[in-house]
């Protein structure tokens, strides 16, 4: 079906008026499905009977701890350092927001219970909640929030059919693509469409017969074609729609499952494509899911402020705005793409593209071997000799000793090839250092024998005689996978020792190998491609390098690069978050940073060029 543009002319405000055409706005929306499509096995991200889900978790960190406390439904928010972080569905009655500050939350809501995520103290081997945290001393863990993640994953993935491809989109949600095992559900439900009909007129390409009407009961919310009309009289189903509430089907299932084995409520969108699954999944939270029909996309992108779509939010939206003096996704949807492209660069595509619902993006599950770990921490105060590292040291030490660990419970050969220790010296030329060691083979990665090893690291790189001014320090081990199985059993190499490793052992356990690392957050997708030495945002499509260097090593390089990701990270959260709030806290104060610390300084030389300059600071 093709709808056709508004009739009406809306007085036109924009300066690109004149270039703006009256092309298509949405294509597609009700294609023609014949036996062939069906059939067809590798259509991708174009078939046209392509369903995806998008599930988040409600309020995830409130969750976890109202699941760790026990107490189900009482007002809960979770704090770091003064910023709320997550706050529960309950306590989201009293107006709490996460923007919000402790103390006028609590006035909200006396009652109000709240929590200070666990940190890591120094002299104990695991996170705790301690009484007066202080960022001076203890470092933010996430890791309670990382292993119910990863059992959330392991459960969608074995509640979903076996043919459903499941990619985690970060701590709390997940992309499902559900096209194969729908299309396999739909024929057997409707057995008469395996076979084309001996009259079918053009054989495989006749379009399939009409669509029987689908149900929606009990399976989530509808997004109604037209939203302005509360009632809406019942329009006929497609082969889509079907595909969709067979998809429904399986995840109010996998929902249920998750609640029933793990307590966590979850919110999930249903559409045919990441980009409207994502956005449609807050169409009604908490406990609920959004299932966008095609025939709905015009309805419920048409009227929506362009800002809310992802991306869109920050400069790029507000010179989008200024340029064409926009603010609904309708309005923008009268520029033409050349016009666009000659103003914000050919990769503008991409806006035109999702203004029109149109996504083609995979959902693609993320490699899990071949990573690093990174434990790193902008510091309160700098570290100026070198006395002052080693407590921040062996906080990072600890979370890497429990991080490995913990992904050896569920991949027990897991082995790390090298040890590296950047830190951030202002006062330095050079001012990302790293140095590295390979890891020994020791049987028990424990605190100590990690801290020892960084701390023969940190003597290496910290110059007492030069000047100091660390502000960062990245702890991480590189090139972690499971040691070969032609091995037979790493405890013949292991050194019973509960003891750090001698000075000896580090330097001679050598591993030949170069890692090839992964270095992974939650929250962007990092591609550090072996031997380079730059990297591209998958969120901004922006390329970052580093400084040319003829004596870098290979784990230096990664290391740096990890940094520089770290800073790009902080600044795409930073720029979420001032989508949310002029006055939002940055996230230095959202991942265990002092509040006063100043912002940090872009390093970067070239400028960005086309939709890229619009994610650079300043
Ligand atoms: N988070 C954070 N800092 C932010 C945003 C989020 O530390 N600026 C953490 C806390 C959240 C978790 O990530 O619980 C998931 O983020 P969501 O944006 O999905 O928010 P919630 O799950 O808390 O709430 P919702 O129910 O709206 O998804
Ligand atoms: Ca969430």
């Amino acid at each position: 079906m093709f709808v056709k543009p508004p009739s009406h002319t809306r007085p036109t405000l924009w300066k690109g008026k004149e270039k703006a055409t009256e092309e298509p706005e949405f294509e597609d929306l009700n294609p023609t499905i014949t036996y062939r499509t069906l059939f067809a096995q590798n259509l991708g991200v174009r078939d046209p009977l392509r369903v995806i889900a998008l599930c988040d978790s409600d309020a995830f960190y409130a969750a976890c701890e109202m699941i760790r406390l026990g107490i189900p439904d009482k007002p809960l928010v979770v704090l770091q350092w003064s910023s709320l972080i997550a706050v529960n569905y309950p306590a989201r009655k009293f107006g709490i927001t996460r923007m919000m500050n402790v103390q006028d939350a609590l006035q909200l809501c006396p009652e109000l219970v709240v929590v200070h995520v666990a940190t890591y103290k120094e002299g104990e081997k695991e996170p705790g909640y301690w009484d007066n945290p202080d960022t001076k001393t203890h470092k933010v863990s996430l890791d309670m929030y990382r292993r119910e993640s990863v059992k959330m994953l392991q459960l969608y993935k074995e509640g979903l059919p076996e043919t459903t491809e499941v990619e985690k989109a970060s701590i709390d949600e997940a992309f499902m693509d559900l096209t194969r095992p729908t299309r396999q559900i739909l024929l057997e439900r409707y057995p008469y469409l395996a076979q084309v009909p001996d009259d079918a007129p053009l054989g495989l390409d006749t379009p399939l017969p009409p669509p029987p009407q689908v149900s929606w009961d009990g399976l989530g919310t509808v997004v109604p074609i037209d939203p302005s009309i509360t009632e809406e009289l019942e329009s006929p189903s497609t082969w889509h729609d079907v595909a969709l509430s067979i998809a429904a089907e399986c995840m109010e299932k996998v929902r249920q499952h998750i609640k029933a084995i793990l307590g966590y409520t979850t919110s999930a969108g249903i559409a045919r494509n990441k980009f409207l699954a994502k956005l449609c999944a807050s169409y009604r939270k908490p406990m609920n899911q959004s299932i966008l029909r095609n025939a709905a996309i015009p309805g419920y992108l048409k009227p929506m402020a362009f800002q809310k779509i992802r991306f869109l939010g920050g400069k790029l939206g507000k010179s989008l705005a200024s340029e064409y003096d926009v603010s609904t996704v309708a309005d923008l949807l009268r520029i033409s793409l050349d016009e666009m492209q000659s103003k914000f660069g050919e990769e503008s595509i991409w806006i035109y593209e999702v203004l029109r619902g149109i996504d083609h993006t995979e959902v693609k599950e993320k490699q899990t071997v071949n990573k690093s770990m990174l434990a790193s921490k902008n510091l309160p105060q700098p570290v100026t000799q070198l006395s002052e590292g080693y407590h921040w040291i062996r906080v990072l030490a600890a979370e890497l000793a429990l991080r490995l660990n913990e992904a050896r419970e569920t991949t027990p050969n897991l082995w790390p090839k090298t040890l590296v220790l950047s830190a951030r010296n202002v006062k330095a030329l050079d001012s990302r250092r790293s140095k590295q060691a390979p890891w020994p083979f020791v049987k028990e990665v424990t605190v100590d024998v990690v801290a020892a090893a960084a701390d023969k690291l940190w003597r290496e790189l910290a110059d007492p005689h030069a000047p100091m001014k660390i502000i960062g320090l990245g702890l991480a081990f590189t090139g972690v996978e499971g040691v070969e199985v032609g091995l037979k059993s790493i405890d013949t190499f292991f050194n019973t020792s509960l003891k750090p490793p001698s000075k000896r052992a580090l330097e001679e356990d050598v591993l030949n190998t170069e890692p090839e690392v992964e270095a992974a957050t939650e929250r962007t997708t990092r591609n550090i491609s072996k031997e380079s030495s730059s990297f591209v945002c998958s969120r901004c499509g922006q390329k970052l390098s580093l400084p040319p260097s003829a004596t870098r090593t290979e784990a230096e390089r990664q290391a740096a690069l990890a940094l520089i990701q770290m800073e790009h990270d902080d600044f795409h959260v930073a720029l979420e978050l001032s989508k949310v709030s002029d006055n939002a806290p940055s996230r230095q104060t959202m991942i265990g940073v002092a509040p006063k610390d100043k912002p940090r300084k872009k390093r970067r030389k070239e400028s960005p060029q086309g939709i890229a300059k619009f994610f650079t600071k300043g």
